[in-house]
């Protein structure tokens, strides 16, 4: 099947029990020319199993088990990545499994990536779209994005958001096995080696829902490891490296 013209929606999971049966349906009933890889890092909740037993059969539905310890958000990617080049995609979005992120937004990522390499979804592009988070968190989120802006260079208004499509040739460019961050770290870090290769980077509007079932792997070692990420980054790029 000639998957140029198809963008896969790469879902990470971890522990996502309550929300894979549901998010899967609504990614694919959001465009017909979606596909989904689950990479899933062995959840002991089942997950994995949930995917394989309901969608199965569906050959738009795919899924990657990576057996033994949790390796991270960031290595889940680059697996979902690898597959999509190999599998001949013409495009790539990264999307959170536990709806904080609207599926109903997938067309309008395609449509964009017509024009940019790069688009990335933004919770504060032009006001603040963020559902139901407290003030202390919000406050911790505009300052991660304001330290990535000055210690990268590059000034997104959402340097951390998980939301973000790709056209193919931007991850083929960039060498995905020097990707060593996770969480956070890994988003900044993507986007930025897109953005020294000169990719065109657009970024949407969207709206962020705090979760509502499951829970979050959001922790302190995650936000600690993304500021110095963007230290390692800025002086990779003046060594030349990236
Ligand atoms: N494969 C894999 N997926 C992960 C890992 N950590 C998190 N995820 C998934 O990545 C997505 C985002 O993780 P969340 O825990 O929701 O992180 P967050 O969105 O920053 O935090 P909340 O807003 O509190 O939910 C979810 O689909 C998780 O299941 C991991 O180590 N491996
Ligand atoms: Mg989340």
């Amino acid at each position: 099947m000639d998957n140029r013209e198809r963008i896969l929606v790469v879902i990470p999971t971890y522990n996502e029990a309550e929300n894979i049966s549901r998010i899967i349906p609504a990614v694919l009933n959001s465009f017909d020319k979606a596909d989904i890889l689950v990479v899933d890092d062995d959840s002991p909740d089942g997950t994995p199993e949930i995917v394989q037993k309901e969608f199965g059969k569906n050959p738009r539905v795919n899924l990657i088990v990576r057996k033994g310890k949790k390796k991270g958000l960031g290595r889940a990617y680059v697996d979902g990545f690898k597959w999509a080049i190999e599998k001949g995609y013409g495009y790539v979005l990264e999307m959170d499994a536990d709806f904080s992120h609207d599926p109903a937004e997938i067309p309008n990522f395609y449509k964009y990536l017509q024009e940019y390499d790069v688009v990335v979804g933004s919770r504060y592009l032009n006001g603040i779209r963020v559902l139901n988070w407290d003030l202390k968190r919000l406050i911790i989120s505009q300052l991660g994005t304001l330290y990535a802006r000055i210690v990268t260079g590059l000034k997104l208004t959402d340097m951390t958001g998980g939301f973000n499509g790709y056209r193919i040739e931007v991850l083929k460019a960039i060498d995905l096995d020097k990707i060593d961050s996770n969480g956070y770290a890994f988003q900044i870090e993507l986007k930025f080696r897109a953005y020294v290769k000169g990719f065109k980077i657009k970024e949407i509007p969207i709206v962020f829902r705090e979760r509502e079932l499951g829970y979050s792997k959001m922790n302190r070692k995650i936000v600690f490891e993304a500021m110095i990420e963007c230290i390692k980054l800025r002086i990779d790029k003046i060594l030349g490296k990236i």
